[in-house]
């Protein structure tokens, strides 16, 4: 049943993955930097992780269930005793297919444990019986039938040193088209996880700077505040920055929607330099990002290939501003096109240009990332990502 059992480095660097250059200059010595991942947060193989709502388990000796959930290895749910349990809740009925569960000391013990799933959190069916690893802390996943369950629930029946169970982080995996709740949902980057799970890894100075928080939210019950101090520059390269990174990998030729939600703080700072906190960021290390949204002064911009400026508004502060982007992804300017809805209204009818460079693919970064000239504290909130195939997917 034991589908694949996977070793991934908690640390690693993406080589010729480089920081972005911001919109009025490019530092040079970004382009021998590497993509600087956070130490120690989840990463999951084989799995399509589904958000979970809450989770409860058996007991715990203070360290609980919700440690499970925060994305960060280093911190766990434990509880001691054969039969010990943690149960994860999906909010509504999904199609489950494995789970991905890192252990705490995953790479000094066994652990012996049993899933099962529920529709209803009364009548539990066994679903996979096994042993981790005993190799890795990162998280192994776990695979069997698909089928529909609202609830997913892990039992562990002692490990190859004593009967703690002790799991950093879990999650239920479904089927790759249904990770999200639409057929044509690509992905979701909304914090309902109460996590920066859906995200591929950070680039920030302290946790404290990319806060998943419950107030103030645009969708749902979280967002993320991001906080950028004058200084803050956490992989050795131009500007300061927190960011969010997601490998989107867009390709040549691909088309897609993407909505979010961005609040300018009430002090966000006012200052006649560059601000991003949307972009798209090249595979490549050399030139300006090929998509760009971001503050200058009292405007925000968006810009293509750091040159063309094709939209701008005035800079409002304290009201969440809603954005639909939807973009054909190509090299070619009469392929390649931007069309956005801001604030429910058509602002930019489609407009053809190349919207990548030729040869390399795209990901995303969201976050805050200013000019190093720039002192006050900046805050910026983000929330309610998604990417689908069609205007109705990310709706
Ligand atoms: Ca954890
Ligand atoms: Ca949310």
């Amino acid at each position: 049943m034991k589908k694949t059992l996977l070793l991934v480095e908690t640390v690693f660097a993406l080589a010729g993955v480089v920081a972005c250059g911001g919109p009025e200059q490019l530092d040079a010595d970004e382009s021998t930097q590497t993509l600087g991942v956070t130490a120690d947060a989840l990463s999951t193989q084989n799995c399509s992780p589904l958000s979970a709502t809450s989770v409860i388990a058996s007991g715990n000796d203070g360290n609980g269930p919700q440690n499970t959930l925060d994305d960060q290895l280093g911190t766990r749910w434990s509880n001691l005793g054969k039969g010990s349990w943690i149960d994860y809740d999906l909010g509504s009925a999904r199609t489950v297919s494995g789970a991905a569960i890192a252990w705490h000391q995953g790479n000094q013990r066994t652990n012996n444990f049993a899933v099962s799933v529920s529709t209803d959190g009364m009548v539990y069916t066994p679903v996979y019986t096994g042993t981790s690893s005993g190799t890795t802390t990162v998280a192994e996943t776990v695979s069997f039938a698909a089928r529909t369950a609202r609830r997913l629930r892990i039992t562990f029946q002692g490990n190859s040193q004593n009967d703690w169970a002790s799991i950093a982080e879990a999650r239920a995996c479904g089927v790759a088209a249904e990770a999200g709740s639409g057929s044509g949902v690509v992905w979701r980057g909304d914090f309902e996880t109460g996590s920066r799970s859906q995200w591929s890894s950070t680039q920030m100075v302290n946790a404290d700077r990319l806060q998943v928080v419950s107030s103030p939210t645009r969708q749902g019950s979280y967002a993320i505040k991001v906080t950028v101090r004058q200084g803050d520059n956490p992989i050795s390269a131009s500007g300061n920055r927190n960011e969010l990174v997601r490998m989107t990998n867009e390709k040549e030729g691909d088309e897609y929607y993407y909505k979010w939600s961005t609040m300018f703080a009430s002090d966000f700072p006012s200052a006649k330099t560059w601000q991003l906190f949307t972009q798209w960021h090249h595979s490549g290390s050399n030139g300006s990002p090929p998509v760009e949204f971001y503050v200058n002064g009292e405007t925000i911009y968006l810009r293509m290939r750091g040159s063309t400026v094709v939209w701008q508004t005035p800079l409002v502060r304290g009201q969440w501003l809603d954005f639909v982007f939807h973009v054909k992804w190509s090299a070619k300017s009469n392929v390649g096109f931007v069309e956005l809805y801001y604030r429910g209204n058509l602002v930019l009818p489609k407009l053809y240009g190349a919207t990548m460079y030729s040869g390399q693919t795209n990901y995303l970064k969201v976050g805050l990332y200013r000019n190093s000239t720039i002192a006050p504290v900046g805050v910026v909130y983000h929330d309610g990502w998604v990417q689908g195939r069609s205007l109705q997917d990310v709706q």
